[in-house]
Formats: C-alpha cells, structure tokens, sequence
C-alpha cells in the first residue's frame, strides 16, 4: 500500500501531457494559469527542475501586452473542452482573460527551494509585464485594486457573489445561446453551474471578444466589473513577493514600486472591501456600486495578503471558528453554512477546496495562528486519506466530489 506522498506523486505523473500538468485529462484537459502555479509548488517537494518547466510553460503563453491567459489550449488535448480556441477567438492557442495572479508567488518558492538566480532572473521579465498589464488595465484608476471581468477570472466561478450580476445580465442579453455542455459527463450535474451560469460566461466572452479583450474599450464596456477579495488578496501578496524578486536580482528601483503597489492594495482592501459592521470582508460590484454581502472563504485568503492588524484578524477569526458559518469538521466550506446560497455538493457555492486550503493555512501561519492553521491541514489530510484527491469536497461529510485525480489537490500532502 502506497502512502499518501507516493499517491500523489503518481498523479501529478499520470496528469503530466508530455508538455505540462493538466488539471484532469477527462475535465480538464489544458493548462489554467493558477493550476500551473499550484503544481509548480506542489513539485517542489520532490521535483523542483519540473516546478521550473512548468512555469516556464506558462509564460510561453503570455501575450505580448502582458496578459498572461487563464487557459493555455493544448494541441493534442481532446477538442470538446468548450469554450475552445475558436470560441474565444484569440489568434492564438489561449483565453482572453486572467485568473487570480499566483505567478509571483510561485516563482519565488521555487527559487526559494533552488537557489537558481537564473530562473528568476528570466520570470522577473514576464512577472513585471504582467503585474503592470494587470495595474494598467484592471486599476485603471489606480486607487490600489484590480477588477475583474469574468467569473471565470476570480477561480471561484459559480460562488453566490456573481448570482445577482448573472440574473441582470441575463435580463439585459436572456438570448445567450451556450453550446452543448460537456462538462457534465464525467461530473454530475447537479455539482456543475447551471446553464444560467453557462450563458452568463458565454454571453461575457463574447462581450469581451467584441472589445477586443486586453483593451480599456474591454473594462469600459463590460456589464460585469467587480473588485473581488481572493483575487486581490492574491494580487497584494503577488506585490510583495515581487518585491522581493527584484532586489534579489539588484533591480532596486523595481522593488520600491512593487512595494509601493503592495502597500497601496492593502490599504485599499482595508479601506473598500472591509465591513466593519459584519467584520468581513466582501467583494465590490463596480457597476451596481455595492458590495456583495454573502459571505464566503475568500475573506480568509486576505491572511495570505499580508500581516492583517489584530482587530482584523480576530475578527475573521470569530466566522472560521464559528460552527454555523465556517466551522465544519471536513474543512472551509466556500460559502458560509448558514447563507441562504450555501449549496454543499454544488462547485464553488459550499464545497470545501484544497487549493484555498493552502492558501489559508499559508496566511494563517505567517499571521502567527498555527493552531488554526493545523486544523485545516489535518481536515486537508484527512479529506484525501478517505477520499483521495478530488476537485472538492462536501463539508457536511466529507465526500469527494467533482473530478478525480485532480492535481492540485495534491498540495495537502506535498507542501
Ligand atoms: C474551473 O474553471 C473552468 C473554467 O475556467 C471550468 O469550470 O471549466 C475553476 O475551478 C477554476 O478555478 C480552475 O482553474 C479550472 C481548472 O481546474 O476549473
């Protein structure tokens, strides 16, 4: 019988295209931007020249503007993974939008783990272009947060806090018309979004294809803009790890600016996500101009962002450790278990994550709360000892759900 690291190394081995790790050849059978990340720090436990390539694989997609794609298309992969290359119609083998911006951090684990300044010397260019895409075209007012256009760009696309932008729109556009859903054939349907949701995101890419993607026409136009707190927790986080970068390879000017992003992000979390009624943080829809008070476990992604002061902190806290909100024996439920959207089976809308498992136990650590953190790691452990390495899990009981053999899951046991 094969421990849990032996497993998990088969499976990043089995998820391995020949060019890269996919997240799952049935579900998904391309390259997704924070997946890549994930497993390039996953790697790291026993194959740190493969965190490199596949890094370096995810760069070769970046867009000479800066973009760095959420989905890089695989040539040999089956074609039924929709929307596919054409749909987004990019002239070339990608998406038009982003994902949460973990690439920083990424990078700088795995020169932590290696010592090749070379490495980081040749990803400094490509993280520099893309934090500055990111700054120029999604903080186009510079006030310190990113937007997003998409679901799909925060990670966690069916989470409640779209489903009123999504009724909106689909009163604005109800003629969307979605393709026949693949993604229900190897996943039940009742853990998948809604075809709602589906024409929803169709309905945006082709919105943003019509603005031509990485443009500002794209941000001015899109009926979606939101400030989201997981992705501009990571973006806070990926400021500061870029800082780093820089003045480990001498580019001290670079450094400052970085920092200066850095602190400049987490002053505007503080100052425009932060509720301080609830003590928690929501997301900011900028074309309702309001927040999005349902709450969910990207709040806790904020401890990854930085040091959060002690009022902060306690407060988040309180709703982790509360047992009709956060506190389950499984492990961080998405959504709270007392939210009228709480949905346990269903994707992002309850299930509980591994990936923001690690997140959350990263920050929780650096913010000095080790026992809360080695909580989580042992329902971490505990959900892929019983269950083995699902897409998500059901926090009520356990239970594996969505995909199987899903590669970033193994970041429970090897990180
Ligand atoms: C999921 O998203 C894709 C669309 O980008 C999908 O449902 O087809 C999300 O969980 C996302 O966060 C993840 O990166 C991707 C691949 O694992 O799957």
């Amino acid at each position: 019988m094969s421990t849990l690291k032996e497993q998990a190394i088969e499976l990043l081995e089995q998820n391995f295209n020949g060019s890269y790790i996919v997240p799952s050849h049935s579900q998904y059978p391309h390259m997704w931007l924070w997946d890549t990340c994930f497993h390039a720090i996953a790697l790291l436990s026993h194959q740190p020249e493969r965190a490199k390539n596949e890094l370096g694989q995810l760069f070769a997609g970046q867009w000479e503007s800066g973009l760095i794609p959420h989905i890089r298309f695989a040539e040999s992969a089956d074609k039924n993974y929709r929307p596919n290359n054409d749909d987004w119609g990019t002239d070339r083998p990608s998406s038009g939008i982003t994902q949460p911006p973990v690439c920083a951090t990424a990078v700088l684990k795995v020169y932590e783990a290696t010592d090749d300044i070379k490495f980081l010397i040749d990803c400094y260019y490509n993280l520099s272009r893309y934090h500055r895409w990111l700054k120029e075209l999604r903080d186009p007012t510079d006030c310190g947060l990113v937007a997003i256009l998409h679901p799909w760009e925060s990670g966690t696309d069916n989470s409640p806090i779209f489903t009123a932008a999504r009724d909106h729109f689909l009163t604005t556009y109800p003629d969307i018309d979605v393709p026949p859903r693949v993604d229900r054939n190897n996943v039940s349907g009742d853990q998948r979004p809604t075809d709602g949701d589906y024409q929803f995101y169709w309905g945006l890419l082709k919105l943003l294809r019509d603005n031509s993607w990485d443009t500002s026409a794209a941000y001015e136009h899109c009926p979606f803009v939101m400030w989201d707190v997981l992705f501009n927790s990571i973006w806070c986080r990926a400021n500061k790890d870029l800082a780093l970068i820089a003045s480990t390879i001498g580019e001290e000017a670079e450094s400052k600016l970085w920092h200066d992003w850095h602190r400049q992000t987490c002053s505007a979390i503080s100052a425009q996500l932060w509720d301080p009624a609830d003590g928690f943080f929501y997301p900011f829809d900028l074309r309702k101009q309001q927040h999005v008070r349902i709450k969910t476990s990207s709040a806790f992604v904020s401890f990854f962002a930085t040091t959060l002061s002690n009022s902060t902190g306690e407060s988040l806290i309180k709703h982790l450790e509360d047992p009709d909100e956060f506190l389950s024996d499984h492990g961080l439920p998405s959504t709270a278990m007392n939210a009228e959207a709480f949905q346990p089976t269903c994707y992002w809308q309850g299930p509980v994550w591994l990936n923001i498992h690690w997140l959350v136990i990263q920050g929780l650590i650096e913010n000095g709360l080790q026992s809360n953190a080695d909580r989580l790691q042992r329902c971490s452990l505990q959900l892929v000892a019983n269950e083995g390495f699902r897409e998500y899990y059901d926090p009520r009981n356990g239970q594996g759900l969505g995909a199987s053999n899903f590669s970033w899951s193994t970041l429970s046991v090897l990180s």
